[in-house]
């Protein structure tokens, strides 16, 4: 599928920067250049390597509350004299710390500025050309001011513009870093969950390693997500030539991912021994001797082991796999080498492990590859431990903001008031009964069922500001939901 990428925030840049990367170097041909960048610090964009400067674009210049990073030159200077600042600035990226450049971890500030910024946005905009895509992907950490903040403005511009699917790829907050982003990705959750045609999120806390720097992380786990978009996004995109009966499409993708809500992905991989076993197999089935009547290179039971695997792996969520509503299977790999049989097999495998009847499942033919990959996809996954979590850190840090004026973030949002705080999260509407059964709630049950309500989509541009209150209809329940 032909996607366009919009990062927004530090994460989201790295991220598109990443895919472009591996794009490239993988000669695959899925977002033809259609990319662009946004942000209020441009720190990470001087590290990217793929993204023209015309596709970076930096917001918030005229704005009082976005705090400028001095150049290095400065930096040095100022640090030999209070010592403190230069820290600031290495902290600046790849931090569990919040630091204070661009709009310092708050969202509302993201918001404005970028409701500021509209016609700046909607001059970079132009530069994706829509005809030549069939989706769109925002790609951001929702923990950060900018990725959930300004990302929530640029998403309903998205919508408000483009006819084709919006999707959202968010990150996570583990549990190193401050509340105030677990707060901050709560309030993105709800907010562009139900603005998206799907979101897809990976759990930054499940995917890190206990010793690794910050960096190391960001980057294993970066590495990890575009390895599965590309499995993803780029199935049908190459090859075009090879023969495949079951060639998967992007009308499969969009099919599955159709449903809304939450997406994880899983993913597998195995390594082709084709001097021996493998060409064995073949050999014995050309000669009719066989008695695996597949017509395939692999045999039925290691497609079917790797297909489990793909969904025992990591998820980029973790989650109840049950919980999904599709599933989508893409086998990749050299067009002789899949195997009917196995094929169906997995497919059945998926159908008994999900408890769902919508598996769809497609191949993607790569002469030449050395190895076979299952990806799965579980669209509107709503059993989301991380998620629970991720809200009851919100809750009773509004717990605290209400009975404590102090900033128990340790950050500096010291300029929210105790309103604004009200409006962050509102522990009835995110965790109590009354929510999760959802009789009394319009917003709720606007989001009843399986599907995600998208009446928002291309209506919804002039309330940015108000996605974060509390009061709109924006949010999005998964307590609601899992209990219908
Ligand atoms: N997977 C991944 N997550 C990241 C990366 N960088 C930051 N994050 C996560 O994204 C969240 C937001 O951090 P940033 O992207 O730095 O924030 P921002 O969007 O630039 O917004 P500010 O708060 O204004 O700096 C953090 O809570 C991290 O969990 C990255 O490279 N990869
Ligand atoms: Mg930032």
């Amino acid at each position: 599928m032909k996607l366009a990428l919009v990062g927004v925030g530090d994460a989201g840049t790295r991220i598109v920067d990443r895919f472009v990367s591996r794009e490239q170097a993988t000669g695959r041909s899925i977002t033809t250049g259609n990319i662009l960048v946004f942000n209020t610090d441009d720190r990470v964009f001087e590290d990217t390597r793929t993204i023209p400067e015309e596709r970076r674009v930096l917001l918030g210049d005229t704005h009082s509350a976005v705090k400028r990073r001095p150049d290095s030159a400065d930096v040095s200077a100022s640090a030999e004299g209070k010592g403190g600042d230069a820290d600031r600035v290495h902290t600046g990226t790849h931090a569990d710390t919040i630091d204070s450049y661009g709009v310092g971890g708050d969202p509302d500030v993201g918001a404005t500025v970028a409701e500021a910024d509209l016609p700046e946005i909607r001059r970079a905009l132009d530069q994706i050309d829509e005809t030549e895509v069939a989706a769109t992907m925002l790609v951001a950490g929702l923990g950060g001011g900018t990725g959930s903040g300004v990302g929530s403005v640029l998403l309903e511009e998205l919508n408000a513009i483009y006819e084709t699917p919006v999707y959202v790829l968010g990150a996570l907050p583990s549990t190193t870093e401050p509340d105030r982003r677990a707060l901050t990705a709560a309030r993105g959750i709800r907010t562009l969950v139900p603005l998206a045609d799907a979101t897809f999120l990976v759990d930054n806390e499940a995917w890190r390693h206990g010793t690794d720097s910050v960096a190391a992380r960001h980057n294993n786990i970066n590495e990890a997500i575009v390895t599965r978009l590309l499995a993803l996004f780029g199935a049908g995109e190459r090859d075009p030539e090879a023969i495949s009966e079951m060639r998967v499409d992007s009308a499969d993708l969009s099919r599955t991912l159709e449903v809304g809500g939450v997406a994880t992905i899983g993913y597998a991989t195995h390594e082709l021994d084709r001097d021996d076993n493998d060409l064995f197999a073949r050999l014995l089935q050309l000669l009719g001797l066989s008695n695996d009547t597949d017509d395939g290179g692999v045999d039925a039971a290691t497609i079917k082991r790797l297909i489990r695997q793909a969904l025992e792996s990591k998820l980029t969520l973790p989650c109840a796999v049950t919980s999904a509503d599709r599933v989508l299977l893409i086998l990749s790999g050299p067009p002789d080498t899949i195997s009917r049989k196995g094929f169906e097999t997995g497919r059945y495998l998926l159908e008994e492990e999900t408890t769902t009847v919508e598996v769809l499942a497609g191949d993607e033919p790569v002469s030449g590859a050395t190895e076979i990959t299952a990806t799965v996809v579980l669209s509107n996954v709503t059993d989301i431990p991380r998620i629970d979590e991720i809200q009851r850190q919100a809750v009773s840090m509004h717990s605290l903001s209400t009975t404590d004026d102090h900033d128990t973030a340790g950050g500096s949002d010291s300029d929210l008031g105790d309103d604004e705080r009200e409006d962050e999260v509102d522990p009835d509407r995110v965790l109590t009964d009354d929510t999760a059964g959802g009789e009394d709630d319009g917003d709720v049950d606007e989001n009843d069922g399986s599907e995600v309500d998208n009446t928002n989509k291309h209506n919804a541009a002039d309330s940015s500001v108000e996605a974060f209150d509390g009061e709109t209809d924006h949010s999005f329940d998964f307590e609601a939901e899992r209990d219908e």
